[in-house]
């Protein structure tokens, strides 16, 4: 029996891999697309119910009449989210991934040309919300966001340390909600750093609009560093 065991794990690991590196070359065509295109891209991730959208939609509705922006939602079904990103006053495309718990560089690949790259400037890519599969899966963007929010609890990047080691930015969303519910934002931040040393980090409120300004702030100077610097 050991031995059959051994046979099903060693077959199964290079089919893995050949996954991934097969999602990793179309994630750099994705890349190439966008530079020519001349297009800045971010993958926004979180938990379910974190506030993606949320914060998508007071990034739209902030930055509609500087930039010109695309949403492209990625959800197992429904088209609520690209709704509200085009209600926000984006160019909004939905992905359904069919009940995958992530999107990968194929599905944006497919998405991408329902969308005038010529004549976007930024891109939002909601991912599925899931902490563990989106973090395996490059989609050719040029930065990666994650979304906590107060409520999951603050023990998330000790149980999710692959999502918190690879992202370039933190929000950490519904910081109004911190007097109701117990988060040491201490023990969580020292999680975050020792995964992710660094790492800067917005904590906001999409309810009150707290926080928000240095949000904006980041995305405006990495679309455009020389601009902001
Ligand atoms: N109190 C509070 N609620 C918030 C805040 N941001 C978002 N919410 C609420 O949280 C819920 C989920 O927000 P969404 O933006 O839909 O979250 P999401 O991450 O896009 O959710 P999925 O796409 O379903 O994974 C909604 O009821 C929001 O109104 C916040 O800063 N404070
Ligand atoms: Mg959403």
């Amino acid at each position: 029996m050991e031995s059959i065991q051994n046979t099903a794990d060693t077959k199964r690991i290079p089919i893995v891999e050949k996954i991934l590196s097969a999602n990793d070359r179309l994630a750099a065509e994705n890349r190439a697309i966008l530079d020519r295109a001349g297009v800045f891209a971010l993958n926004i991730m979180a938990s379910p119910g974190a506030g993606k959208t949320s914060l998508i939609e007071l990034t739209v509705q902030h930055l509609v009449n500087e930039l010109k922006l695309a949403v492209i939602d990625g959800d197992i079904a429904t088209s609520l989210d690209a709704d509200r990103a085009a209600a926000a006053g984006a160019i909004a495309v939905q992905i359904n991934t069919g009940g995958e718990c992530h999107l990968d560089a194929v599905m944006l690949q497919q998405a991408m040309p329902q969308i005038d790259l010529q004549n976007i400037d930024l891109l939002i890519v909601e991912n599925v919300g899931n902490l563990v599969c989106p973090a395996s899966f490059q989609l050719g963007t040029h930065k990666s966001v994650l979304i906590a929010s107060i409520p999951e609890g603050d023990d998330k990047p000790y149980k999710y340390p692959t999502m918190y080691r690879g992202v370039d930015a933190l929000v950490i969303n519904k910081i109004d909600l911190m007097p109701y519910v117990p988060f040491r934002m201490d023990y969580f931040q020292r999680g975050v750093e020792m995964l992710n040393p660094g790492l800067i980090t917005f904590p906001l409120s999409c309810r009150t609009g707290e926080g928000l300004p240095n949000w904006l702030t980041w995305v405006r100077s990495a679309i455009r560093p020389d601009a902001y610097r």
